[in-house]
């Protein structure tokens, strides 16, 4: 049988401890999303292409400035590519993409992120990423050096990749 509230339902059940209650809650389903995406991280999209501004077989953009924390997704747009770390910073992970499969990475640590497209690698088709401070330059440098002599066809990315580093 209902009842109408009674002076002793209220003190049993304070209001302010109710929305007291209620804001730690909502203050803590606030950090819980925080947490899960955080919102102050960006997604850069670079598509894997058999043609772009640069010519065939590119990475586009071929050069990402970002920050700790932001993701890289590679979209295989045109078929037939995957993508493969060639040089990472220290305590970084290098990765392997499968064929023709979209794949995030996670930077997790500031520097040079140095990438190819394997079975394209001898036509040029290479990457670059910059992670707040180049903190593993003169590393990066030499490995992009070794790798522009393995290349025949637009080897001069690799010097305008290099150009771009801040
Ligand atoms: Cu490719």
């Amino acid at each position: 049988m209902l009842r109408t509230p009674t002076n002793r339902d209220m003190t049993t059940h304070p209001t302010h401890q109710y929305s007291l209650y209620r804001s730690l809650l909502g203050g803590l389903l606030l950090l819980c999303s925080l947490f899960a995406s955080p919102a102050w991280s960006t997604e850069h999209v670079v598509r894997m292409l058999n043609a772009g501004a640069d010519g065939s077989m590119v990475f586009e953009p071929a050069f990402v400035y970002a920050q700790v924390g932001d993701t890289v997704r590679f979209e295989p747009t045109s078929t037939g590519h995957f993508v493969r770390s060639l040089a990472v910073p220290d305590g970084a992970k290098p990765w392997l993409s499968e064929l023709d499969v979209p794949f995030v990475v996670t930077l997790s640590h500031q520097g040079l992120y140095f990438y190819n497209c394997p079975p394209h690698l001898m036509m040029g088709m290479v990457g670059l990423i910059q992670v707040a401070e180049a903190v593993n330059r003169s590393t990066a440098t030499a490995v992009m050096k070794s790798t522009q002599g393995r290349i025949y066809s637009h080897a001069a990315r690799v010097d305008s990749l290099l150009a771009l580093v801040r």
